[in-house]
């Protein structure tokens, strides 16, 4: 049995900010900070999008979502409008639209500048969302960046000004990690104030949660995401007064599943759920085969909401995704297809067997009541006042889903299963990563395998931003070969990186990095490094591009030659690593001194 989580490690700090003063500030904050006017509420004659969500369910008229948000203002505001009016002159509505906020729209405007970028967007202030938002009558949903991040107030407050009524994200919470920032406490302390702020206000405003962005993309028993679910209900609805509403989708990829995540929902939540997000996780990197990819999670949320209508919009995901940030007309494309799927889709209902879908839902239900049981009953007994929202909150974030899932998870233990427990529905992404990575160092010969092993290497792995399947992926395939794993962290920043890799010490680094930001990150890794007296070598791999700085371009460009020219090995697959650790690991084997050398190619 892994060791408790103790109040001593989950709260050290001698004293937390007060959570009755941060929502009586929310709520203070509410008569001056209200829902402002947009095309979309005043369109359709709604003071909310949760009323619009209603009225359609009530209709069973299937409700579509688009993920936007460019580097710049003026190409969000094109695609807010020509998505919009494009589908409609096709007889197609689009209802809302994820704005896609960069990364460092988490920290306050006024400690923005400086800090490391990612691929989305800016707003530089409250009329630039208020621009975006006008630009077309399509529900504004802030998912991401706003609530859960050191600005959440200030965002919020933007926000709901911009007429949004679906502001998030509680899953990034307990996940995200901007870089050079430390202080969760403030954040959080940001977080309970923003959540109090639309608790107050007149009109229904929910709060968003990408189950996939939190923890649910970590855990290997589904039911503790329902559990999840069950948690934030208490620490929104009950301990603040809010209403929470939630996305799933990225990585669910079993049709059961899937639609059991959505009648399970639809059992433990009362509010409209936000939208369902695309699988993502099984798109490659030829377009055709992501339209049999797309037609195969839609037709089974297609089919969710015909059954059983729960207020999610759903979100064609372009066939692009793996490639690039899709374009406007791909983003148009993917939604003609999803609107003829749906006209399609009449027959299907009673072809599904909903009798076992629902076994499986009501084993989520149980399973997700447990964990949610069992771990307020767990952080209690080590003194966390879950009565407190603050303590709450930070209690749950610094555990991770890991532990969490560890100690309370609601299968039954068993010693020789991942993570201890038999899972109550297993979760494939996280076991299949696990699976993969040990089956790519079984593609090496026996003889490699071996001289892999004897030379007793030790490895540093980490990614940059909250993107970690690269990292468990590539620990996999290392762990399997008998390398030490020396853990560098999850959205780890460069000094972090470097203290742990000499602490462990290791001989080479790993870095998987996805959120646009690979040539900025190794130039400060390199520093780091030079700063410490190490050379040692790194392997990079994942999305290996950044926008440029010279304000010229909007999306991101590949930018492997200049990993390379800065000496580091650029990886396309796991396999490209594995081949050089061979070499170096024969060599080491045979001469007995460290073997790798920088890239120099
Ligand atoms: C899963 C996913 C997520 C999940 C991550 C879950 C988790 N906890 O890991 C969630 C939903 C949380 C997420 C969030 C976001 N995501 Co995302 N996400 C993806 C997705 C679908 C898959 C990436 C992935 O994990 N693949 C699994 C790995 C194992 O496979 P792979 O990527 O093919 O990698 C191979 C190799 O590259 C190699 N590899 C990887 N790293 C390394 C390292 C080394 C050293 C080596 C040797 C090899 C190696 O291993 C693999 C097998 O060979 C991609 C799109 C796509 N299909 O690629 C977008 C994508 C990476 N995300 C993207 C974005 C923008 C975001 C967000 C910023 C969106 C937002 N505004 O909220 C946030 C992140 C915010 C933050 N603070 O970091 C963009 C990045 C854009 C860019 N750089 O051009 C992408 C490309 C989607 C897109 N088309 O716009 N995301």
């Amino acid at each position: 049995m892994p060791a408790p989580l103790t109040r001593q490690l989950l709260l050290p700090e001698p004293a937390l900010p007060s959570a009755p003063e941060l929502l009586a500030e929310g709520r203070r904050l509410a008569q001056m900070a209200g829902v402002g006017a947009c095309p979309f509420l005043s369109t359709y004659g709604v003071a909310c999008e949760s009323e619009y969500k209603r009225r359609r369910a009530a209709e069973r008229s299937i409700m579509l979502h688009a993920q936007i948000g460019y580097r710049s203002l003026d190409k969000s505001r094109r695609a807010y409008a020509g998505i919009y009016a494009r589908l409609a002159a096709a007889g197609y509505r689009v209802d809302r639209y994820g704005i896609c906020l960069d990364w460092s729209m988490g920290y306050p405007a006024s400690r923005r500048a400086g800090m490391p970028r990612g691929t989305g967007l800016i707003l530089a202030g409250p009329e630039d969302f208020a621009a975006l938002t006008g630009s077309a009558p399509v529900a504004p949903h802030f998912g991401d960046f706003v609530i859960g991040t050191l600005a959440a107030v200030e965002n919020t407050t933007a926000a709901l000004a911009a007429g949004a009524t679906a502001i998030g994200n509680l899953g990034q919470y307990f996940t995200f990690r901007l870089p050079r920032w430390h202080d969760d406490v403030a954040t959080t302390a940001a977080t309970v104030t923003a959540l109090a702020l639309c608790a107050a206000q007149p009109v229904e405003v929910l709060i968003h949660s990408n189950l996939d962005d939190g923890f649910a993309a970590l855990f290997t028993d589904l039911a503790c995401a329902i559990g999840a679910v069950l948690l934030e209900r208490y620490l929104v609805e009950e301990l603040i007064g809010g209403r929470v509403s939630h996305c799933y989708g990225h990585t669910f990829a079993e049709p059961l599943t899937r639609l059991a995540t959505q009648r399970a929902l639809a059992q433990v939540t009362a509010t409209p759920g936000s939208m369902i997000y695309g699988n993502t996780t099984i798109y490659g990197e030829e377009p055709l085969a992501n339209y049999a990819n797309l037609a195969s999670y839609l037709l089974v949320d297609i089919v969710g909401q015909q059954a059983r209508p729960t207020g999610h919009a759903l979100n064609p995901v372009p066939v692009t995704e793996a490639l690039r940030i899709p374009e406007i007309d791909e983003i148009v494309d993917a939604h003609l297809f999803a609107n003829r799927l749906i006209e399609r889709a009449a027959g299907y209902l009673p072809l599904v067997d909903f009798a076992a879908v629902d076994r499986t839902a009501q084993r989520l239900v149980e399973g997700g009541m447990r964990f949610r049981d069992r771990v307020l009953a767990g952080l209690a007994a080590e003194g966390v006042d879950t009565r407190d929202p603050v303590e709450l909150l930070l209690a749950l974030r610094r555990a991770g889903a890991r532990r969490l899932e560890e100690l309370f998870g609601p299968g039954e233990p068993d010693a020789a299963a991942f993570r201890g427990r038999t899972p109550v529905v297993r979760a494939t992404t996280v076991a299949a990563l696990e699976a993969r990575g040990a089956a790519l160092a079984g593609r090496l010969s026996a003889t490699e395998q071996a001289e892999v092993r004897r030379a007793g290497l030790a490895a540093c792995v980490t990614c940059t931003d909250v993107h970690e399947y690269g990292k468990l992926l590539l620990e996999a395939a290392l762990r399997s070969l008998g390398v030490r794993l020396i853990d560098g962290g999850v959205s780890a920043d460069p000094d972090a990186v470097v203290a742990a890799a000499r602490q462990g010490g290791a001989d080479l680094l790993a870095v998987s990095t996805y959120n646009g930001v690979a040539l900025s990150y190794l130039r400060a890794l390199r520093a780091e490094l030079a700063r410490a007296g190490l050379d040692l070598p790194i392997f990079i791999g994942g999305k290996l591009n950044q926008v440029p700085d010279d304000g010229l371009a909007s999306m991101p460009i590949d930018v492997s030659a200049q990993l390379r020219g800065l000496g580091a090995f650029v990886c396309t697959r796991v396999e490209d690593m594995l081949s050089e650790l061979v070499d170096a690991a024969a060599e080491r084997n045979a001469s007995g001194l460290p073997c790798l050398q920088e890239n120099s190619l």
